[in-house]
């Protein structure tokens, strides 16, 4: 099969050029100006961008938390993502305490597994260091599981103590992995919020008044240190706060290896979200929302590449029946926002046509530094030749208005409810067959193949 997409405009990271491009079987065969060759089907872009196929590397596809499941599958959740634009998510399988990585792991993959509709990857959520599961971490960098996701948040769930957290570091600076790290104050956190609510402050919005950006600040600065001892690159996933992105600021000034992700929940919404009384479960995620001023730093840190990708954290739960387990206890609602649908558009929107970001910088924060940090470099996140053909024919000018009655994502609302956004995917390619047409979904679950990815340690050490 053969498809010529004609008359667009391919924007890179790098650069923006007038040109068509020619798709054979699953990849790219050709990138050049009027291109006169044949083709099973001719695709007209005219007016329109050609990108590569977003990336989204934070996702929670039924994860469990707080007795229950985040709830898109990975066919439900993996679809949503097409229509948004994003072909490639990269997944956080998780290993429980007292389980063995490779437990977690297979469980993931039999989640994933002919279910999925796009490409994705996996991370490893570790809960429970000992030495044999940082044995283990080895085997999984050889499998293409190339990172490590560690938390100084929920203790006695997925909390690890700062010897457990060096521990893993010192490893994967030997495997040449990636560690993660959700960098909030968990011990201290717990304190406030038990504190909070046996003072009678148990609606959600005191979720996000029990966790500080200072917090955020101080976790985020301990395991830069912890990494920098060790000498291993360390990447901050969802970070919320000024606080924190200044302390990723002066460890790059520094010359260390910190990289970090903030996503769109942390650009367009704020704390004040979170009021409304029991409304504001909507809003219960980790990091919590923060006040405005910290949205308007994030921008800026992210056109500076003080931040280097937009991710979602997408972990959704109903409003009904699942947010509403923490009625009388903000503590047990569970965290988690849906989102991987909307950061595309939303990232165009309030990044590209809002002046914050040139189209250039919004490919590289959504697809070409995921693909880079995350080991698909070459393969995702480019229109090159001999890339796999992950497309998206975008429209730039097209508007539409979010909501839970038109998105694609099993839950039943949306944190963008009746916003506005500039920007839609018109036709999406995941390696080389058309899976969203307007509003036509053509893909099919188990589609969607596991990208064993390449370590990036050594690449992200070299600053
Ligand atoms: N934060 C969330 O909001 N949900 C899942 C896990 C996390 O770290
Ligand atoms: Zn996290
Ligand atoms: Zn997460």
């Amino acid at each position: 099969m053969r498809t010529l997409i004609k008359g667009g405009t391919i924007v890179n990271a790098d650069a923006t050029t007038s040109a068509d491009v020619l798709v054979d079987g699953e990849r790219i065969a050709l990138i050049g100006s009027d291109l006169d060759v044949e083709a099973d089907r001719t695709i007209d872009a005219s007016g329109k961008w050609v990108i590569p196929g977003a990336i989204d590397v934070h996702t929670h596809m039924e994860l469990p938390f707080g007795g229950t499941f985040a709830k898109d599958t990975f066919e439900t959740g993996t679809r949503a993502a097409a229509f948004g634009g994003t072909t490639t998510i990269i997944d956080f399988a998780v290993q429980a305490k007292g389980q063995s990585l490779r437990e977690g792991l297979d469980a993931w993959h039999a989640k994933a597994e002919g279910k999925a509709c796009v490409d994705y990857g996996f991370h490893m959520i570790m809960s429970d260091v000992t030495d044999d599961t940082l044995a283990e971490m080895d085997t999984l960098v050889d499998e293409g599981v190339t990172d490590f996701k560690l938390f100084t948040a929920y203790p006695g769930v997925f909390y690890s103590d700062d010897g457990a957290i060096f521990r893993a570091m010192q490893q994967t600076a030997r495997n040449g992995g990636l560690i993660l790290m959700h960098a909030e104050n968990g011990m201290a956190i717990d304190v406030v919020a038990a504190q909070n609510v046996d003072a009678g402050n148990t609606d959600p919005y005191y979720h996000g008044t029990s966790r500080s950006p200072v917090m955020e600040g101080e976790a985020t600065n301990r395991v830069i240190r912890l990494a920098q001892v060790a000498g291993v690159p360390v990447y901050i996933v969802h970070l919320s706060a000024i606080d924190a992105l200044n302390e990723v600021r002066r460890a790059r000034d520094e010359g260390l290896p910190a990289y970090a992700e903030t996503c769109p929940q942390y650009l367009f919404l704020t704390l004040e979200d979170m009021g409304n009384g029991f409304e504001g479960a909507k809003f219960v995620c980790s990091p919590p929302l923060r006040p405005a001023e910290h949205a308007g730093e994030l921008w800026k840190g992210l056109a500076k590449d003080d931040l280097q990708v937009v991710s979602t954290d997408h972990c959704p739960f109903d409003f009904h029946g699942q947010k509403e387990l923490g009625k009388g206890d903000f503590r047990k609602v569970p965290n988690g926002l849906p989102g991987v649908e909307d950061r595309v558009n939303l990232l165009h929107s309030g990044g590209v046509v809002d002046g914050y970001l040139t189209p250039n910088r919004w490919v590289e924060v959504i697809s070409a530094a995921p693909a880079r940090m995350f080991g698909l470099e070459g393969r995702k996140g480019v229109v090159g030749i001999g890339a796999d053909a992950d497309l998206v024919v975008y429209d730039p000018t097209a508007k539409h208005t979010i909501s839970a009655k038109s998105h694609h994502m099993d839950v039943d609302y949306s944190c963008y409810e009746g916003r506005e956004v500039t920007g839609r995917a018109d036709i999406v390619l995941s390696r080389g067959k058309v899976i969203v047409d307007g509003d036509e979904w053509l893909g099919a679950a188990g589609d969607g193949r596991f990208l064993k990815r390449a370590p990036t340690g050594d690449l992200l050490s070299r600053t």
